[in-house]
């Protein structure tokens, strides 16, 4: 065997196999699909046993294929022949055969459950068949470590209309008399707290609610609980932690399809990964800097530096600066401290206000006011932030009291951003995915600061090789 073949010899990275067993959704976005994005974005090895093929999409189940019950035995078969199932978790599971084989097999195997009981679709669809509400009752509650039904499933679990706390318990009591160890009544349909009863205690949950309409949160709750204990971790802080998990996903849910959008299991591990991005084209910007001193003339003040943020950026948490911005010492620029997210910067408000009009515009450098010609000679689109106006610099616009209607505008004193906002709606010739970048933004000042000059990019690195060219020429700079 080759060495570099086995990435764990290297790495150490050997990932704990869970094992999902429930139907497919052909959209993606609940199911077996959901389930095994989020054992993977959890860094697990997720394995699958098919029940049944839904044809499905954002609008709702169309069709239903179920598989053979032996079927499905044969993939729990050939699953734990070969590997070592640390934990397994069932959702859409269709007939009371299939459940019957999926309870011997569980129990032959001490494979320890999560048993997430699918009876219907949230978009219509019924995905267990009514008479196997009682196999499911009978043969698999009896063998599950913890049991998440909404409070639709509770009451079809338990005949208890599950509508506040007290009727929550109630039903989580009764499906503990059943045989589960523990249950998770989920409260996404009342006031978003969950109620998790365990033999010895019971905890609340609670969550604000995050808006919207989603496709695939139950199964990625339930799978990404099935992550956390395979991982080691107690009842209590898996449900914590799949529940802010789901959270997550749910933020970052997709508007694909023309009906209800799936969850985005990968929303936070990709912010988390653009963050590393983010970080290291700053430092690129900040090496060119260092290399080109004179840079910093056309830079508002001593002090500043390049601020960029991650995509989709909605606070300032998302914004990445260099704190305490730079300072010339001699003919050299050294940092003042170290680059870091969540600074309060005037250029951090500005990048994600510029943002809603523009999500490519992630990076902001602060000019001297002087500048503002060199950028007109450039050829950029000016805008004036207190009115949310563009500037062609063909006008006669070049001294900020002849900039804009009333100098007050429709457009200033947005909360949370110190005052400073951009128009939210863009510049009648901004289409959906074009951009305007680079864009000059002019901010006359307010609170007795002076007029202030941003320019606004893709990226970090791409404005300082911009205004490298600005001060190198006072030829148009080729737009990037
Ligand atoms: O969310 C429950 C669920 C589970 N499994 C399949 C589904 C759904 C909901 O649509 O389609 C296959």
């Amino acid at each position: 065997m080759k060495l570099e073949a086995r990435t764990d010899l290297i790495t150490g990275y050997m990932p704990k196999v869970v094992l999902t067993i429930g139907g497919s959704d052909s959209g993606g976005g609940a199911g077996i699909q959901a389930d095994i994005k989020t054992f993977s974005v959890l860094g697990l090895h997720g394995t699958s046993a098919i029940t049944a093929i839904t044809a499905q999409n954002t609008m709702g189940v169309q069709h239903i294929y179920p598989l053979p019950p032996e079927q499905v035995r044969a993939q729990l078969t050939s699953i734990t022949e070969d590997f070592s199932i640390a934990w397994a978790k069932t959702g859409m599971l269709h007939s009371a055969q299939i459940v019957d084989v999926v309870a011997d097999h569980l129990s032959a195997n001490e494979i320890p459950l999560v048993l997430d009981p699918v009876i219907e679709a949230e978009a219509g669809g019924r995905l267990l068949r009514p008479e196997a509400v009682s196999a499911l009752i009978d043969h698999l509650i009896p063998i599950a470590g913890v049991v998440t039904p909404n409070i639709f499933e509770a009451e079809a679990l338990t005949g208890i209309a599950v509508c506040d706390m007290e009727s929550a318990a109630h039903a989580a009591r009764n499906i503990m008399s059943l045989g589960a160890q523990a249950v998770i009544i989920k409260g996404g349909h009342l006031d978003c707290t969950d109620l998790l009863m365990m033999k010895d205690r019971s905890i609340l949950l609670p969550s604000e609610r995050i808006p919207g309409e989603n496709h695939g949160i139950g199964c990625t709750f339930s799978a990404a609980l099935t992550s956390f204990l395979a991982g080691g971790c107690s009842l209590e802080e898996a449900a914590r932690r799949a529940k802010e998990f789901a959270k997550s996903a749910l933020r970052g849910s997709l508007r694909l399809g023309r009906g209800v959008g799936p969850v985005n299991q990968s929303a936070a591990q990709r912010a988390e990964a653009s963050r590393y991005r983010v970080l290291c084209d700053l430092e690129r910007a900040m090496d060119r800097l260092e290399e080109n001193p004179d840079l910093l003339d056309l830079m508002a003040e001593e002090g500043t530096g390049p601020a960029m943020a991650i995509p989709g950026a909605s606070c300032l948490e998302d914004v990445a600066e260099l704190k305490g911005g730079v300072a010339r010492i001699g003919d050299k620029i050294c940092r003042r401290g170290g680059l870091r997210f969540g600074e309060k910067s005037d250029k951090a408000a500005v990048i994600l206000a510029a943002m809603r009009i523009d999500p490519q515009a992630r990076a902001a450098l602060e000019l001297a006011p002087s500048a503002l010609s060199l950028c007109r000679e450039s050829g950029f689109l000016i805008m004036d932030s207190t009115v949310g106006n563009t500037m062609d610099g063909t006008a006669d616009s070049t001294s900020p009291d002849k900039m804009g209607e009333d100098g007050r505008g429709r457009f200033r004193g947005e909360e949370g951003s110190k005052g400073r906002g951009l128009s939210r709606e863009a510049p009648g010739h901004l289409q959906a995915g074009s951009t305007l970048l680079p864009i000059a933004i002019w901010d006359e000042g307010i609170h007795g600061k002076g007029p202030r000059l941003y320019l606004l990019g893709s990226s970090a690195s791409s404005l300082i090789e911009l205004a490298a060219r600005m001060s190198g020429s006072h030829d148009p700079a080729p737009g990037l």
